[in-house]
């Protein structure tokens, strides 16, 4: 035994040290949404003006998760169109219990279609559920195109799993204490006794010859003798004895609970938010990322139909913000809760921060330069068959009003010089 433990013991060493690292470190904890192609983080679905009214919580606690998305108007090719898409949270496993979804004002419980290119503000409720550190995200599930996430936040829930509890009024008036065990026993009764049934049923069948003597006799022309006239009253006995059962099971539910209503199968119809005209237009000249630099940089033409001179203010990309130091009412639209492992603290460079004038047409360059890009994995753009690179941006005027534009174009890689 102790030879075996010294045998192993750096192995076992190693074990402990990663074990550590990984419970120490936190980053290693996020559940996956790095290996999301970037494509599908880019130009996909923006979240912003993302709010959340708490990062600690107790078990059974509230909370709520705000914000707006929009759909993006280059959507990728490969991908189906959101014609039928579900409002869900990214969460490791069922941590916390969904009490409300709303998309504009209208109830998301069920799927529905969004619109490429619009705007939809949401609202999520939850009930915390299991103690820990979590990570959650918004998430617009897609048909066809699988979950598509938003800003990840580190969610600590305090407690006691067993403390909780989700008590609702059913529409009849049926206080119901916790939803969660809420008729579970008669579940396991029905499972047990059908699973009771099929037992008696199959070991009747077992205790005869099995295949081979049934294939040979089949074979020799003898297969009338295989079944005998009590197979045939054993069997009949049990498609009577099964009928009986499952008709006097709907009966003793019907009368057990005489109000209910299906599992609703329709879709909800949401409203996009009113479609803003983007003040500006943003045209892509040509962008690259530095592999070495971990720098984006795109030379872009802004022009201002917009009737005041604006500053570009944000670069939001697959759930980062690039953040213009130098614009303070830019600083100021991020939310003391937005989570800071996305925000890159040396911000959004832009080429020449003067407003630009109304009716002017501008071009320079907007470098957005992080380690952010690598630890987000999404540097495995430059991997992609259809390389482009898709973000909102946001302009500010001397009185702090927002527009918001897409900025969308294809992006090379650049491997450093003399390579
Ligand atoms: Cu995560």
């Amino acid at each position: 035994m102790f030879k075996f433990l010294k045998k192993y013991a750096r192995q076992m060493r190693l074990v402990v040290g990663l074990g550590l690292l990984a419970s120490v470190s936190g980053q290693v904890l996020a559940h996956g949404e790095r290996n999301q192609e970037p494509f599908l983080r880019m130009r996909t679905v923006h979240f912003y003006d993302m709010k959340w009214n708490t990062t600690e919580v107790p078990v059974n606690g509230e909370i709520v998760v705000s914000g707006t998305f929009r759909l993006f108007p280059e959507w990728p090719g490969n991908l189906p169109p959101p014609k039928r898409v579900f409002l869900g949270n990214g969460t490791p496993g069922p941590v916390l219990a969904r009490t409300e979804s709303w998309i504009g004002d209208v109830p998301a419980i069920q799927s529905g279609q969004l619109e490429l290119d619009r705007d939809y503000t949401f609202r999520s409720v939850y009930k915390a559920r299991i103690p820990g550190n979590h990570h959650v995200h918004p998430m617009l599930n897609v048909e066809g195109a699988g979950p598509l996430l938003g800003p990840g936040n580190w969610l600590a829930i305090t407690g006691n799993r067993e403390d909780f509890r989700l008590p609702i009024d059913t529409i009849d008036g049926t206080h119901i204490e916790n939803l969660e065990t809420w008729g579970v026993g008669t579940v396991f009764k029905w499972h047990a006794l059908w699973f009771a049934i099929a037992l008696v049923y199959m070991l009747w069948w077992l205790r005869k010859p099995l295949l081979m003597p049934r294939f040979l006799a089949t074979e020799a022309g003898n297969d009338d003798l295989l079944i005998t006239r009590g197979d045939r009253m054993w069997g009949a006995a049990f498609m009577v004895g099964t009928l009986v059962i499952v008709v006097a099971g709907a009966n003793w539910a019907e009368a057990k609970y005489p109000r209910t209503v299906p599992l609703q199968g329709g879709e909800a119809t949401w409203e996009p938010l009113p479609k803003q005209a983007a003040s500006v237009k943003i045209a892509v000249k040509r962008a690259t990322y530095d592999v070495p630099g971990r720098s984006m940089k795109i030379n872009v033409t802004l022009t201002n139909n917009g009737p005041k001179p604006v500053q570009v203010g944000e670069f939001l990309t697959a759930g980062l913000r690039f953040v213009n130091h130098d614009v303070p009412v830019a600083m100021a639209n991020i939310d003391p809760l937005f989570p800071k492992d996305l925000i890159p603290p040396s911000g959004l460079k832009v080429g020449d921060n003067t407003p630009i004038a109304p009716g002017e047409s501008r071009t320079m360059m907007l470098e957005a330069t992080d380690a952010a890009w690598e630890v987000e994995r999404l540097t495995s753009l430059i991997n992609d068959p259809d390389n482009r690179v898709g973000a909102l941006v946001f302009f500010f005027d001397a009185d702090g009003n927002r527009s918001i534009s897409t900025l969308s174009g294809p992006i090379v890689p650049f491997f450093g010089a003399g390579k």
